[in-house]
């Protein structure tokens, strides 16, 4: 076999060539982009697959304690620029391409994005493959390939219209087919008794997983673990030649298309629960694939069902793959005939679940009518599990109703209810939050009962973001400024070190070149604004953005108030108080979020308004950029000086943004909510604007009656600011005077007034620089890696295992 693994530019075009000779079946001279595009990504691939087989044998070796990582949603981002990156070909790469006549950043500008996920949850999932493949931890991520993944966004007039995202319609040149490690999945049917408590399921329909995989590289490691995707494929017997021949196409192909359409699209919306079937189809079939996939792989070295929870462990991400729960303790009732306890003590020790919200909309609930039908073993494995759960709870509340009304996975009511998350609390051994504050309001409120009942079971991991993908790779001005001053790139898995460049804050020389890079990005960002949106951004402005999800809850309509006060301002002249800002906006609305959608179009309309104003664009200019997705965040963040992290106290989980953008040397502005309240204590609260309500300050308002027309009433800037908006969505002001919801109207005099301040700070160039460079040498804990080592000692206990070992 001859190895694609050279290290000179010579071997890296020489492979490359034979890709696209052997692979595209074309040469250089006629080679197309794509063709271009794709021999390249092969060629950097290959140079990861001789490490990943040694991973694979140092694992089998081992036979050691795996992850096996649960998720729904995965936003991996570009894999070129990432494994350039990581293969340590960038170099090389660029000679090779250079002397072929061919442009690497053209060919990176080709590479596609999966994404298979809508927000934080599933870029967090992509952070922490990341980081456990550079601890060399033993893990496989499993997840749903989407034919769609989330929607490409644009406007039209103002609003959010949405684009299906058909991401590998060219092909994924990083994928690899396994479609002989196939999986059945049934749903629907019947159940037999056998004996005891076994039974025997009969499906009534049966749908293929075909899964592929993609190598997850570590850094400065040589560990290459996967990440298995399973796609749904109708058997072969599923086309109707009878029908065909009758003409009857659409009908030949009916139970084909029903069969695919389960990993058809991701569902675009992180928050509500729409209860659809085929959402639980979806959640079933990853379940049931990555579960099969996991006991293979166990049995590869191991036969003893009591030494399973010892070499798996399986992290539920959210309750999307919950019914995991429910599965394993049917093939091992069921199909291996295990005991029920011993089932379930082996169930119950293998699985831990991480909670991400604390909206009551997002606890997943699935009506018991539905799950029934679609899974009929499955619901009366739940009722038993349930059975046995209450009656613990009895022993230990005697004669409580309500405990038990409370803590039980079936609510009651017109129509019973699955609750998604007291399945995984009670059939796991671990339970975590995702931040401090997060971790500590589940125990108090959400999971009140669960966590009074089992203390011991509950887990704060603070989460955290690879510096690989947020620094190095977005912003490799800064990183080699870092990398020069700390005198190598080792900060880079261990991101603690940054705590070395506290110093640098106050020497004058280090300070002007943090400005400059700071100006370049601003620069590059301007450039992309420009081209995407025509909008002309003034790239010696303070950058101040907001990226994320649109919901209510995380308020970008308390942004946009602010920018409207500005715009008055700024016309009547009171330029006291104001520096010249670019306000940036990203992100997406589930397609069905009526309310959001509003926001989005009056943030563009305000946008219009202001960048319109001669008088007011000097100052002020606002630019909404559409499709945010990482690509895009790779760009915006290292651009940014102000990180707007505004949401209502006691609403966001953690926040990732937020780390991301602290990483990159930007100001937060906030409230103590999430992880603001982690970022604060580290950064000091002098580098940071605090404002707003705080968790206890949002009850005591709730419980005293908030009327937020006496706002209105009250401050005369709200009061012209309101009758702006009105004239554009007169609904969004009703709203906020009769309901307000998120307190907006509470919080607004106080962020105003805080923003007031950030342009103080401002003019003072100097002593912001220093803050900024203080927020990046004391993010070191925001790494990834750390939240890795933080699972593995609390929750996962597993040991590494080199690939060379
Ligand atoms: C989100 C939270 C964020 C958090 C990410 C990652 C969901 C359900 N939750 O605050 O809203 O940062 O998860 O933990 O998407």
């Amino acid at each position: 076999m001859t190895s694609h693994s050279g290290d000179t530019p010579g071997d890296f075009g020489r492979d490359l060539l034979s890709n696209l000779y052997y692979q595209r079946g074309t040469t250089l001279e006629s080679a197309s982009s794509q063709d271009a595009y794709h021999s390249l990504a092969l060629t950097v691939r290959d140079r990861l697959v001789d490490r990943y087989i040694r991973t694979a044998a140092a694992h089998y070796r081992a036979n050691p304690r795996f992850i096996y990582y649960l998720s729904a949603e995965y936003m991996l981002g570009k894999q070129l620029d990432q494994n350039l990156l990581y293969s340590g070909t960038e170099e090389c790469a660029r000679r090779a391409l250079d002397g072929l006549g061919l442009s690497l950043p053209d060919l990176v500008a080709l590479d596609i994005e999966p994404g298979l996920g809508n927000g934080g949850l599933g870029r967090l999932a992509a952070c922490l493959l990341d980081a456990m493949a550079t601890q060399d931890i033993p893990a496989v991520g499993y997840g749903i390939r989407y034919d769609f993944g989330i929607f490409k966004q644009a406007f039209q007039d103002g609003g959010q219209v949405e684009r299906p995202d058909d991401w590998a319609f060219y092909g994924n040149p990083w994928e690899f087919h396994a479609s002989d490690d196939q999986q059945t999945v049934g749903f629907y049917g019947h159940v037999e008794p056998l004996e005891g408590v076994r039974k025997s399921w009969v499906p009534g329909e049966i749908v293929l997983g075909e899964p592929s995989h993609m190598l997850v590289p570590g850094h400065g490691t040589s560990t290459v673990n996967i990440i298995r995707l399973w796609r749904a494929r109708a058997s072969r017997e599923s086309f109707d030649l009878s029908r065909f021949g009758a003409g009857q196409y659409g009908e030949a192909v009916e139970e084909i298309v029903r069969s695919e359409n389960i990993s058809k699209v991701l569902y675009p919306d992180d928050s509500t629960e729409l209860g659809r079937e085929l959402r639980l189809k979806q959640q079933h079939f990853l379940v049931t694939c990555a579960l099969r996939d996991i006991v293979r792989r166990f049995r590869l070295r191991n036969s003893d069902w009591d030494a399973f929870a010892g070499k798996v462990v399986i992290q539920l991400n959210d309750t999307h793959p919950v019914m995991a729960i429910a599965e394993l303790m049917r093939m091992l009732v069921d199909e291996e005939g295990l005991e029920w306890d011993r089932a379930w003590a082996i169930t119950r020790r293998t699985f831990a679940y991480t909670c991400h919200t604390l909206l009551p909309e997002a606890l997943e609930t699935w009506p018991v009518a539905l799950v029934r039908r679609l899974l009929p073993r499955h619901m009366e494995i739940i009722f038993l599990i349930n059975h046995l759960f209450l009656r613990e709870v009895a022993a230990r509340y005697p004669g409580d109703d309500a405990k038990l009304r409370e803590l039980s996975i079936i609510q009651e009511g017109a129509e019973q209810r699955v609750r998604m998350a007291h399945l995984a609390v009670v059939g796991s051994s671990a339970v975590n939050g995702v931040a401090e504050l997060h971790s500590r309001l589940l125990a108090a409120t959400t999971l009140h009962g669960f966590a009074e009942l089992w203390p011991g079971r509950f887990h704060n991991v603070t989460n955290g973001i690879s510096p690989r993908r947020f620094m190095r790779l977005a912003n490799p001005r800064l990183s080699g400024l870092i990398t020069e001053r700390l005198g190598d790139a080792g900060w880079l898995t261990d991101l603690d070190r940054l705590s070395q460049l506290e110093s640098a804050a106050d020497d004058p020389g280090f300070r002007e070149r943090w400005r400059a890079v700071k100006r370049l990005n601003r620069e590059d960002l301007a450039a992309e604004v420009l081209a995407v949106t025509g909008v002309v951004l003034d790239p010696d402005a303070l950058c101040d953005v907001m990226i994320k999800r649109f919901h209510e809850y995380k308020r970008q309509l308390l942004r946009v108030l602010h920018v409207v006060a500005l715009y008055h301002r700024i016309r009547r002249g009171e330029v006291a108080d104001v520096v010249p800002r670019s306000i940036v906006f990203g992100g997406k609305a589930a397609p069905g979020y009526y309310a959001a959608k509003r926001i989005m179009r009056l943030a563009n309309s305000v946008a219009d308004l202001v960048n319109e104003d001669p008088a007011v664009s000097p100052y002020l200019r606002m630019v909404f950029l559409p499709d945010y997705n990482v690509s895009r965040a790779q760009v915006i963040i290292p651009a940014a000086d102000l990180s707007e992290q505004i949401s209502l106290a006691g609403k966001e989980a953690s926040g990732t943004s937020n780390m991301k953008l602290a990483l990159n040397g930007a100001l937060t502005i906030g409230t103590l909510d999430g992880a603001n309240v982690e970022i604060r204590d580290r950064v000091g609260a002098e580098h940071f604007f605090l404002f707003g309500l705080d968790i206890t300050g949002v009850t005591a308002l709730e419980k005293r009656g908030y009327v937020p027309r006496m706002y209105y009433d009250r401050d005369t800037e709200l009061r012209e600011v309101l009758d702006t908006v009105a004239g554009y969505d007169k609904e969004i002001v009703d709203d906020l005077l009769d309901r307000d919801e998120y307190l907006t109207l509470a919080d607004y005099r106080g962020y105003v007034d805080c923003q007031d301040e950030v342009a103080r700070a401002w003019r003072d160039q100097e002593s912001w620089t220093r803050s900024s460079i203080l927020n990046t040498a004391r993010s070191g804990f925001f790494s990834a890696d750390r939240t890795v080592r933080d699972y593995c000692r609390d929750i996962w206990h597993v040991t590494p295992v080199r690939a060379d070992s």
